[in-house]
């Protein structure tokens, strides 16, 4: 039976993505790192069979075919499975996301990295993860750095074919028990501005564009050797600069882009002051979307969920700790 089980878990970028350098392959203009977050995760199940009269995604009881973006986001991996394994029959998948709320807090990293898994096993290709990664990128940048739990980078690579543009693995999810993230949920709605589009307008428009790509790289470089030598501050100083030079940027487009909400100001104000007095050590970052997320160790997390809850408009806490590979499983969602 062609058919496979995997789950991959979301995660949050320290060192910022936004823009392409090639749109069709998903190529960034710089490297990105990331810390893999072990309380979200997506399960996906495919199947190749002739039973099958077309491709379908069920994402979360909802089905989804081609022409529609959810399942068009798959197709540039799914066509380069079916061609390097030759598979020929129609495709089933469902995928169930396991978050510990409704809010959008980024689901397609995790549900592409599950996918290439899934189907190139299904396929009965045997791939590294490296390829994975490739596969998973196509599809979904920040999909690449999922293949990976602990934490990861994904190379920019400067091959026009994308050949070395894959994340790899700097840290293992065990090296680094203490390491948290607090996401603080303020708002349930979707985005104003989807992230693809967002970019691009970003890339055509922004003049900060061109500087935080000479610095991106820089900060890259920073972060790792912080990372190798866990030192926290200094890994969440720059990690603060990046949250900072995507989200100027993104101001800066015309039109300008803001995912901020009031309460996301207030949870950063309340982070700032307290890291002011010593009460405790938290690192603000934030991505294509309202939601403050939050580096901290082990110890400040009581302390930064208490704060953060205090904050009016603050509807949910969730916190998570860093999150393992992707994995095969033997059962299946059908
Ligand atoms: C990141 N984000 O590094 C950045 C920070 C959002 C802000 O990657 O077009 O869903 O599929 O490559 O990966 C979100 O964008 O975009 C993202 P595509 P993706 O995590």
């Amino acid at each position: 039976m062609k058919k496979a089980t995997a789950r991959a878990h979301a995660n949050i970028a320290l060192a910022k993505y936004w823009g392409k350098r090639d749109e069709a392959l998903i190529l960034p203009y710089f490297d990105s790192l990331s810390v893999t977050l072990d309380a979200f995760f997506t399960t996906t199940s495919v199947e190749f069979s002739d039973v099958f009269e077309e491709d379908s995604l069920e994402l979360d009881g909802e089905i989804f075919r081609a022409g529609e973006k959810e399942f068009d986001r798959l197709l540039a991996p799914l066509s380069h499975i079916r061609e390097q394994s030759g598979v020929a029959e129609s495709m089933r998948a469902v995928s169930k996301n396991d978050v510990p709320t409704a809010a959008g807090l980024a689901s397609s990293a995790s549900g592409t990295a599950a996918f290439v898994m899934a189907a190139a096993a299904a396929a009965g290709l045997n791939v590294s993860s490296k390829e994975l990664s490739i596969l998973a990128r196509m599809g979904s940048g920040s999909a690449s750095r999922s293949l990976f739990g602990g934490f990861a980078q994904w190379h920019a690579g400067t091959q026009n074919d994308g050949s070395d543009s894959f994340a790899e693995q700097l840290v293992e999810q065990d090296e680094w028990p203490e390491f948290r993230v607090v996401a603080c949920i303020v708002s349930k709605k979707q985005k104003k501005v989807a992230s693809r589009a967002g970019m691009k307008q970003t890339v055509a428009t922004s003049p900060l564009y061109e500087g935080w790509k000479q610095q991106a790289p820089l900060d890259v470089a920073a972060m790792k050797q912080a990372l190798a030598a866990k030192d926290f501050t200094t890994l969440g100083q720059i990690a603060e600069s990046s949250f900072a030079q995507l989200h100027a940027t993104m101001l800066s487009t015309n039109p300008p882009i803001l995912y901020m909400a009031p309460a996301s100001v207030e949870v950063i104000n309340t982070i700032w002051a307290a890291r002011e007095t010593g009460e405790f050590e938290g690192y603000i970052t934030m991505d294509a979307g309202p939601q403050v997320k939050i580096f901290c160790l082990a110890h400040d997390v009581e302390a930064i969920s208490t704060a953060v809850s205090a904050v009016s408009g603050v509807q949910e806490v969730v916190v998570s700790s860093v999150g393992p590979d992707p994995t095969l499983l033997s059962e299946h969602l059908f």
